[in-house]
């Protein structure tokens, strides 16, 4: 079989992209994700990688050609090399894809981070609250509720990646492959009631609070079918059915939002919580202080969830902070803060829950680190070159998935099997979102001022 590989929406304007250099040439195999040619968008300088496993047939553009974005670029086979027709020409010499030529800042990350003191698991990280006494024994069917629902989000997310390499998904997506178990752990210890407040990057948090991935989906391409009608998009996904507040790009924004919605739930009498989700590159915003601050004073329920993966777009957070933790700046505001292990979902929820039932009792808002990574780049026209190739690697090889599985098999006496059975469905599931996604109607264009001016009547309400 050949498969085309077409040039991906990377720039922001949608315009042409020019051909720097490939980094294959005929014959050579590749795998998914490794990165085929430099080309320079009117944004940037981006790698362009294989959306699937393959031998390259022929390269259809050179260096210095303009390609429109769709246009097909090369073609790759499942063909041995024997078989594998000639080039195009404009082939440079083969070298290694770490190499490439784009703009790069590396850091000494090791260092920093062995400077900030960082967990390096989930027994080194500090014990949230003084509730850890009331540790429950984690039920075998609560750890594979969570390890399906990371499989999902990561299936998901990893599916999106290669349409979008295939340019088809409109727009950017911000991804969150290696974030899964502080979303999956929050939510698991969130009652459906509670809201959500996320971020530019969302689709973790949706899909760990509940909401339908056939709805997100469908949002992501605009559809009338999704989640928010089709008007959000991949940053402003909704679903108040199940507690997802919209979501808000504006960096830092969505603190003093939860802060209110939290010290609403109080003035209420209810016991519901309120969870702001927010990235390292946050703390440093005013909104923050402000929606913490205001949060401590009034002791409203609601968690700070800082997901710490290190880099605010392409800045590292040594360049950020003076301090060697973010939980550390909680005594500041009179609130407890503990840094925990984002990367193991059974650390997450547990602090979660400490924090959640703190929150329930009247006793205020907790701020949560947890340091994890993104494996991708910042949104996809971002390759990820400012960061060391060893460093993601140290980070994969602490994946929270097969962390959960190998627990899941070595503490519960879980078959591979039915693992594996789980993978699939998860799998087949986000397919058909997809399929559900690409087949549903546009809105019409009646629709496009509905909603526009006005809350949600639920947010209104104050009734998820
Ligand atoms: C107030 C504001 N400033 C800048 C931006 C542009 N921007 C979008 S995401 C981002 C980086 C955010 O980093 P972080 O908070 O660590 O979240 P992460 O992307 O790592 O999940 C920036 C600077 C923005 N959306 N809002
Ligand atoms: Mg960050």
């Amino acid at each position: 079989m050949i498969f085309d590989v077409v040039m991906p929406a990377l720039g922001a304007t949608g315009g042409d992209v020019t051909i720097q250099e490939w980094l294959v040439e005929p014959g050579q195999r590749v795998e998914a994700g490794m990165p085929l040619v430099v080309v320079e968008t009117d944004k940037a300088t981006v790698e362009v990688e294989a959306f699937r496993a393959g031998y390259v047939r022929e390269l259809l553009a050179k260096p210095g050609d303009a390609v429109a974005i769709g246009a097909v670029v090369a073609r790759l086979t499942d063909q041995p090399p024997a078989d594998v027709g000639a080039a195009a020409g404009g082939v440079s010499e083969r070298r290694s894809p770490a190499k490439a030529s784009t703009s790069s800042a590396r850091l000494d990350v090791e260092a920093s981070a062995e400077r900030r003191g960082e967990p390096k698991s989930s027994a080194e990280a500090s014990t949230p609250d003084q509730h850890a006494d009331q540790r429950i024994e984690m039920s075998s069917s609560l750890l594979l509720t969570m390890f399906r629902q990371m499989v999902l989000i990561r299936r998901f997310e990893d599916h999106l990646y290669q349409l979008f390499l295939q340019g088809l998904v409109p727009g950017t997506l911000h991804q969150s492959q290696g974030q899964e178990a502080i979303a999956v752990g929050v939510c698991a210890a969130l009652r459906r009631d509670d809201v959500i407040f996320s971020t530019h990057r969302p689709v973790a948090h949706v899909i760990a609070k509940g909401g339908s991935v056939k709805a997100i989906a469908a949002e992501l391409w605009g559809k009338a079918t999704g989640c928010a009608g089709g008007k959000g998009g991949q940053m402003h996904l909704t679903d108040v059915a199940v507690g997802v507040m919209p979501t808000n790009a504006i960096v830092g924004a969505n603190v003093p939002i939860a802060a209110g919605a939290a010290l609403g739930f109080k003035l209420m009498r209810t016991d519901r919580v309120a969870v702001s989700f927010f990235g390292d590159g946050a703390v440093n915003t005013g909104a923050l202080h402000e929606g913490i601050n205001l949060a401590a004073v009034k002791d409203a329920p609601v968690i700070f969830v800082c997901e710490n993966n290190q880099y605010a777009a392409s800045t590292h957070i040594s360049h950020n902070l003076r301090v060697a933790t973010i939980a550390e700046r909680a005594k500041a505001y009179g609130i407890p803060g503990h840094t925990v292990d984002g990367m193991d979902v059974v650390a997450v929820f547990e602090s979660a829950r400490a924090a959640v039932a703190r929150a329930r009792r009247g006793a205020g808002p907790t701020l949560l680190e947890y340091t994890c990574y993104r494996y991708m780049g910042h949104s996809r026209g971002d390759p990820g070159n400012y960061r060391d190739r060893e460093e993601l690697a140290n980070w994969r090889s602490r994946d929270p998935i097969p962390r959960c599985r190998t627990q899941l098999i070595h503490d519960y006496g879980q078959d591979e099997r039915a693992l594996d059975a789980i993978e699939a469905e998860c799998q087949a599931e986000v397919e058909a979102a997809v399929a559900f996604a690409m087949s549903s109607p546009d809105p019409s264009p009646a629709e496009a001022l509905q909603n526009a001016y006005t809350a949600w009547p639920e947010v209104r309400h104050g009734q998820p």
